[in-house]
């Protein structure tokens, strides 16, 4: 297929591969699913790259909200770890992009363990009741890691509105055991969005046979 990306998609890929975020070889995934690419989140943490990736967030937000199916929120929900300095970062360069519109929206994450002492509770940041949450975490393979989040905003009373990945692998559900492996099987994303009724936004779609250049050259 022959797309264009927008600049600033075409700046986060630079950035993930120059700075060894996405990695191409052979990867098992959480799935036990081996990719020809892996995307580290963890690995945005030198300055530059962490602001190329905040950067590409905001703006894949600020494109959605001024497009015809919006997706407005109070407080963006980076599940810990790797979804704190991912969600942090992007509130601070949506109040630097558009002041006026996000000057006043929150963050917050999730303790992993939790703590019963102090001010106690299980979330850190912006209290979750009654506000509009949008996840932004890294990528989707199965799901596993978002619903847990879901599970625990709508504990806490907020209303989860969509979730923002960096990457949308593409991935299939695996089959069940004892089923043929080539079954075809429903998208990971596909089942979230059907499930919950909420959107899952990516700032790149990056499909399997594609990278593994399997489709050959593009021409014209
Ligand atoms: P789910 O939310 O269950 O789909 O889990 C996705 C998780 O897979 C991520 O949060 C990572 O721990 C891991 N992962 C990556 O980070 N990058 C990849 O490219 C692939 C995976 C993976 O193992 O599938």
């Amino acid at each position: 297929s022959s797309t264009t990306l927008s600049p600033y998609k075409l700046e986060f890929l630079e950035a993930a591969i120059n700075g060894g975020v996405l990695k191409f070889g052979s990867f098992e995934l959480k799935s036990k699913r081996i990719s020809p690419y892996f995307f580290n989140a963890g690995d945005f943490y030198r300055a530059d790259l962490l602001r190329a990736i905040s950067t590409a967030y905001a703006k894949t937000i600020i494109e959605v909200n001024e497009s015809s199916s919006p997706v407005e929120f109070d407080i963006l929900f980076g599940p810990a770890y790797k979804g704190i300095p991912l969600a942090t970062s992007t509130v601070d360069k949506l109040a630097e992009l558009k002041p006026e519109k996000y000057g006043s929206v929150c963050y917050s994450f999730d303790r992993k363990e939790a703590k019963d002492h102090g001010e106690g509770g299980n979330i850190v940041g912006a209290p979750l009741k009654g506000k509009r949450v949008l996840i932004v975490d890294d990528v989707v393979t199965a799901g596993t890691a978002k619903r847990e989040a879901i599970g625990k905003i709508r504990y806490e009373g907020g209303i989860v509105v969509g979730i923002l990945v960096a990457l949308d692998r593409m991935e299939k559900l695996p089959a069940p055991n004892g089923d043929d492996p080539k079954a075809p099987m429903p998208s990971a994303i596909g089942e979230i969005r059907k499930e919950y009724g909420i959107p899952v936004l990516s700032i790149l779609t990056l499909n399997g046979g594609a990278v593994e250049g399997k489709e050959g050259a593009d021409c014209g």
